[in-house]
């Protein structure tokens, strides 16, 4: 009776309240991809240029040997969860056949002019259970009204078409890159206009831009987040491109920002964005650094892999894919703070819901917490063993908002509490790059927070394949 009594009082403990913006369901689904694949593919694949003219024929585009499912396979093997592709970019030419546009893969002779890369991208997907999104360029250096107020329906053509067509658009990508059309004008853009026909058309596809709404760009392109990294962020009254903010405030966001706009790190494989023969992937050491910056600070990591001329990724791309997977699988494979015993300074109304064993369990939707006005709680690992590590991975739960500003963590070692390192936001993921350190316990002191903190996960890990620090 009593007991019954105690699992009551237990159940009847609310949740916190949401604090400040807080992601949409469909932004916290959109973080926990985590990894999603990019894709630049289209004209200057084989120009070998960056950024086409818009004049290029259009039977220059020509992959005879092209297969997304290979895409979709060696991006589901590399563990992404779905794949952004170049629909469209400056040079204005369709992967598909867009009725709005006369420079598209109709014109062309590939396929006799049959061809479409967007229907058989988004079914080799659909089969791999991969999401499916496409970046379409506002800036267009074909469109003969570029420059003048009618593009601004042309291009809402293109989006209507592009995102009717094809089943689920889980991500749509627009580039803020504004430069002169044919005419040599440059366009003022109807963002309203475009995203309100995204909003209509893929009512739960995040939009992307430099300024949201549903994620932002990180501020450059090497996968970079800021070792501050907040999802908030202030976007009233600017623009994607060169009236967004600046870019060191994309790559670190602000903590009073009043929508949640989380970063995404968009960065190559290739120097470039699309293929050229003459590059070579990065090294496993670069993409595990990036992993940790991107990832491991509070961001989502779009890796471009551009597919080559025949239309395929290319094999030096995807063994290097198969070989960061690997290598964050053997990282990631064994949790240390598994074999803890875990205590807290407070659980929220002593209630058994949010008890710090809620860190390590590995369902999402639990996790420790403490009453609302306890902002400096702290939480302890305890092994029955000395354990050693050199990475420390937090989750907060985001659906309820971002609120660690700042914690510490320090290690049981020798007989004493040694400190071991101190870092600012959490966020959905961080992961801290410590030490090879061997102790009997560890410690995290929440030092600043906006909002009693809501942690869902705590992991500790030894990596021994990333080699800097
Ligand atoms: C930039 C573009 O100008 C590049 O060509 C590339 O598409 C990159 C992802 O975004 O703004």
């Amino acid at each position: 009776m009593l007991l019954l009594a105690f699992l009551c009082v237990s159940c009847a403990v609310y949740p916190p309240a949401p604090f400040g913006p807080c992601p949409t369901e469909q932004q916290v689904r959109w973080q926990r991809m985590e990894m999603n694949m990019f894709c630049h593919f289209g004209p200057n694949t084989f120009s070998g240029l960056e950024w086409g003219q818009g004049t290029e024929p259009e039977d220059l585009f020509n992959p005879a040997a092209l297969d997304c499912g290979q895409w979709a396979a060696v991006a589901r093997a590399a563990g992404f969860k779905g794949i952004i592709i170049t629909a469209k970019h400056h040079d204005g030419f369709c992967l598909w056949p867009n009725p709005a546009s006369l420079h598209t893969v109709s014109q062309s002779s590939w396929r006799n002019g049959q061809g479409d890369v967007l229907r058989e991208l988004s079914d080799a997907c659909r089969l791999q259970g991969l999401g499916f999104g496409v970046y379409i360029s506002p800036w267009d250096r074909n469109a003969p009204d570029y420059g003048t107020p009618h593009y601004n329906e042309t291009f809402r053509l293109t989006l209507q078409d592009a995102l009717s067509r094809y089943g689920n658009v889980f991500e749509q990508w627009f580039d803020g890159a504004n430069g002169e059309g044919p005419n040599g004008r440059c366009q003022v853009y109807d963002w309203p206009l475009f995203n309100g026909t995204v909003a209509r058309l893929q009512p739960q596809a995040v939009i992307f831009s430099d300024v949201g709404p549903g994620c932002r760009w990180v501020g450059n392109e090497q996968g970079v987040s800021g070792t501050t990294c907040w999802s908030t962020l202030n976007i009233d009254g600017f623009e994607p491109g060169a009236k967004g903010p600046a870019q060191e405030v994309l790559n670190s966001g602000q903590p009073d920002g009043s929508y949640w706009v989380p970063a995404e790190s968009d960065v190559s494989i290739r120097p470039g964005w699309f293929y050229h023969p003459d590059q070579q992937p990065k090294s496993l050491q670069e993409l595990l650094s990036i992993y940790y910056t991107s990832v491991g600070r509070n961001s989502l990591l779009l890796l471009n892999v551009p597919p080559d001329v025949r239309g395929l990724i290319p094999a030096a791309d995807s063994l290097r894919l198969l070989e960061f997977r690997a290598a964050l699988d053997t990282i990631f494979s064994n949790d240390l703070a598994q074999q803890a015993v875990v205590t807290a300074s407070s659980t929220r109304g002593h209630a058994s819901c949010f008890a710090p064993s809620h860190l390590v369990d590995t369902a999402y939707d639990t996790y420790w917490t403490v009453d609302d006005s306890c902002l400096t709680p702290e939480v302890t690992l305890s092994f029955s063993h000395p354990v050693t590590f050199n990475r420390l991975m937090l989750q907060e739960y985001i659906p309820l908002g971002q609120r660690v500003a700042s914690f510490e963590v320090d290690v049981f070692r020798d007989g004493r509490w040694q400190f071991l390192g101190r870092q600012t936001t959490i966020g959905y993921k961080r992961i801290l790059l410590l030490p090879v350190t061997t102790a009997d316990a560890v410690r995290i002191r929440f030092t600043g927070c906006r909002a009693c903190p809501i942690i869902n996960r705590v992991a500790l890990y030894q990596d021994n394949i990333f080699t800097q620090q």
